[in-house]
This record gives structure tokens, C-alpha cells and sequence, in this order.
């Protein structure tokens, strides 16, 4: 998978050279494009937002230098999605994750302050499949954190990036409740217990347990979850 980033803070995406995503890319399994949107202004001061048409508090990002950084990279590309992280999206799930680590390139426009001009919304909308998706119902100053929680929820699904596939489908979401809670050794610590059915090796009983406590954790955090 090819992913381009365009953003204003290209280094917070430094990180992405280490941990699990670091070695897919060292793989070849992920290709990764960081781009600084104030490549793309002509002026002396690099400005990329200006004051809002009609009034308001804060600024808005001039739709040129996204125009140009946007071009450059759909120019070739083979039917990318772009995925502009936006408070204002359609909420990103577990859901959202497979379906965007289906596709061969993502390319994620990071904006700041109020937000980006419609029109490179509209713009674009008519040559790829844009998507504005957000991460959750809070406030981020950015795209940029809300950009790595979805890289790094999509990364883990492609093939070859997680080593062990088993362990994804057991992970909380993936069957559509919370994960039940995990135990290591030793069999006691502080005064807790692991409980004894764990210990059992019966595979039947764990399993039947491990379920019940999916549900009821599930019941208990996120009811909206429940059918
Ligand atoms: Cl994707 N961006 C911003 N700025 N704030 C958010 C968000 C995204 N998702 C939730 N809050």
C-alpha cells in the first residue's frame, strides 16, 4: 500500500520510521510520502490559511497550495481515496479501517485551524473518492494525530504487518464487542487472582467465559455497541 501524507508539521510523522509500521515499510509492505503543504505557496511568508469569507473566529486553509500538493500526487496515481480527517466526517470505526486497508493508496490531507476551503473538497470529490472522516466526537487542533490513529488502525490489517494474524481477530471491535480481560503469570499478584477457570485447561469453559465477559464488559462500557 502507497500512503501519502500532505500536512503543515511533516516531522510528527517521523515517528512512523519506527515500531510495527516502521519495519512494514522496511518490508516494502508500505511505501510512505510526507509532504509539506508550504512547498506548495509562492509567497514570502509560505502562508497557507487566510481570514474566512463572511466573518468568524479563525482562519481557513487557501485551497492553491492544497490544489497544487494534490495534483503532484494524484498525477499517475491508480484510483487513490483520498481521506481528509475532519471533526465534521463520518465517524471512523473498525469498519471504516478494513474497507481503507483494502485499497492499494491513501493519501490524507492533514488541515489546521478552522478547516480547509469547500471547494478543494468539491474539487477533488469529482476526480477520486474523497472521504472526510473523524475519529470521534472531541476537538483536535488537526488532522495530524487523527491521521496516525488511522494509519495506524488500518496498517495493522494489512497483510504481513502484524505478525500473528490470529491475534487480530480476537482484539476488541473486530467481532463487535469489547475485548475480555487477560491474565499472565504469575497465578497471583498483590493479592489478586487470575480467575481459576484460566488455570482450568478447559477450552470449552474458557472460551463460554471469555464471551460472557465480552458481553457483560460490553453491557456495561458501551451499550450502544449491543444489538
Ligand atoms: Cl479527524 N480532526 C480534528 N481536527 N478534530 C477531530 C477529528 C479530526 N476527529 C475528532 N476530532
Amino acid at each position: 500500500m502507497r500512503i501519502d501524507i500532505v500536512t503543515i508539521f511533516p516531522t510528527f510523522f517521523d515517528v512512523l520510521d519506527i515500531s510495527l509500521l516502521g519495519k512494514a515499510r522496511q518490508a516494502g509492505i508500505i511505501t510512505l510520502g510526507v509532504h509539506d503543504l508550504r512547498d506548495h505557496t509562492h509567497d514570502r511568508h509560505r502562508t497557507v490559511d487566510d481570514t474566512p469569507y463572511g466573518g468568524g473566529a479563525g482562519m481557513v486553509m487557501k485551497p492553491e497550495p492544497w490544489g497544487e500538493a494534490l495534483d503532484g500526487i494524484l498525477d499517475g496515481a491508480d484510483d487513490p481515496v483520498l481521506v481528509f480527517p475532519s471533526p465534521a466526517g463520518e465517524v471512523f470505526t473498525q469498519a471504516t479501517a478494513r474497507e481503507l486497508a483494502a485499497e492499494s493508496h491513501l493519501v490524507f490531507g492533514c488541515g489546521r485551524y478552522e478547516g480547509i476551503d469547500q471547494r478543494v473538497f468539491d474539487e477533488y470529490a469529482g476526480r477520486a473518492r474523497v472521504r472526510l472522516v473523524s475519529i470521534g466526537d472531541y476537538v483536535l487542533n488537526g488532522g495530524e494525530v487523527a491521521t496516525m490513529a488511522m494509519i495506524e488502525a488500518i496498517g495493522r490489517l494489512i497483510p504481513g504487518v502484524v505478525g500473528n494474524p490470529e491475534s487480530l481477530v480476537q482484539e476488541s471491535h473486530e467481532d463487535g464487542l469489547l475485548e475480555y480481560p487477560s491474565y499472565t503469570k504469575p497465578a497471583q499478584w498483590r493479592g489478586h487472582e487470575v480467575p481459576p477457570v484460566l488455570l482450568s485447561g478447559n477450552h470449552g469453559a474458557i472460551e463460554a467465559w471469555r464471551r460472557e465477559q465480552s458481553v457483560a464488559r460490553t453491557a456495561r462500557v458501551r451499550p450502544d455497541l449491543l444489538p
